[in-house]
């Protein structure tokens, strides 16, 4: 055997080099864990701490259904039904006469109903308000929740976060009765557009005799394009339960803002 101190020094070289790459990669595959551990933890702290806000739920248990829906799954295979067992976990409080659709007015909708407590839009119920915002997905293979790096809402028809809202959406209008509202946005040319969730999931579900009347708002500016009478809300009224009383009415933002910023003002006094 050759010991020459120039070999012994190349073979000392060739282990510490061994060494540390093997080092890199522990160090490389634990700050990945860890960061996908913050993904799944930081999406779980943020639902939970929102599930809490509704105190009649078992929020750990809720957490346990969401992640079945799409954990382990290719995220563009995700149908609405998967989300099933989540929507089942946390059923509806039934609001008769309080429910509001929207399309296309989530900024107007939604403030009106965060300073006033006369309707409820799916985003102010435990499903929507815990994933308002969010974005979350799965791996096929993977045990893991990842917020980053998932598909977007027109990557893929079958996307985590679409076939939830989707599932969510079909629950809420399947919880609807008696008057029921819908703010639509007097300022495009097609507020009832074929495409949105309202038309295509939610619409459909609003049934006589459970469904009453439905009662268009429609949110009108100063650069209003858009009336009652208007063609998409024919259509509308054509896709509409012939047994559901059809109503609409044009209301300017400015009206809206003014009533939910009056606390005398009564539910039924805004429009
Ligand atoms: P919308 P919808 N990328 O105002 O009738 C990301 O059109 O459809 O009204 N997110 C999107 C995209 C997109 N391209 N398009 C829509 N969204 C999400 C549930 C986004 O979060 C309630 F019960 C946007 O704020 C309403 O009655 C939301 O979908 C009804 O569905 C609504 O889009 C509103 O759905």
């Amino acid at each position: 055997m050759d010991h020459s101190p120039e070999k012994r020094r190349r073979r000392r070289c060739l282990i510490l080099s061994v060494l540390a790459v093997l080092l890199l990669i522990i160090i490389v595959a634990v700050v990945l864990g860890l960061t996908l551990r913050k993904n799944t933890d930081s999406l779980k702290t943020t639902f939970i701490s929102r599930c809490k806000a509704f105190k009649e739920y078992d929020c750990p248990k809720i957490w346990d259904a969401f992640e079945q829906s799409y954990v382990g799954r290719d995220p563009c295979k995700v149908p609405m039904e998967a989300y099933d067992p989540f929507i089942a976990a946390a059923p509806f409080q039934p609001a008769c006469n309080r429910m509001m659709f929207w399309s296309k007015t989530t900024d107007v909708v939604h403030d009106f109903t965060e300073k006033k407590d006369c309707f409820l839009t799916l985003e102010d119920t435990l499903l929507g308000s815990v994933m308002d915002g969010l974005t979350w997905c799965g791996k096929e293979g993977s045990p893991e929740t990842f917020t980053t790096g998932c598909p977007g809402w027109t990557d893929c028809v079958n996307n985590t976060v679409r076939s939830f809202w989707n599932r969510a959406s079909a629950a809420f209008a399947d919880a609807a009765c008696g008057q029921v509202t819908a703010m639509l946005n007097g300022s495009i040319v097609t507020p009832f557009n074929p495409t949105s969730i309202f038309a295509t999931i939610e619409l459909e579900r609003l049934d006589s005799p459970r469904v009453k009347n439905l009662n268009v708002v429609l949110v009108t500016q100063e650069t209003t394009v858009t009336n009652c009478t208007n063609a998409s809300l024919k259509n509308l009224q054509k896709e509409l339960d012939p047994g559901v009383k059809y109503n609409c009415k044009e209301v300017s933002e400015a009206q809206i803002q003014e009533c939910s910023s009056n606390p005398e003002k009564p539910c039924g006094a805004c429009w």
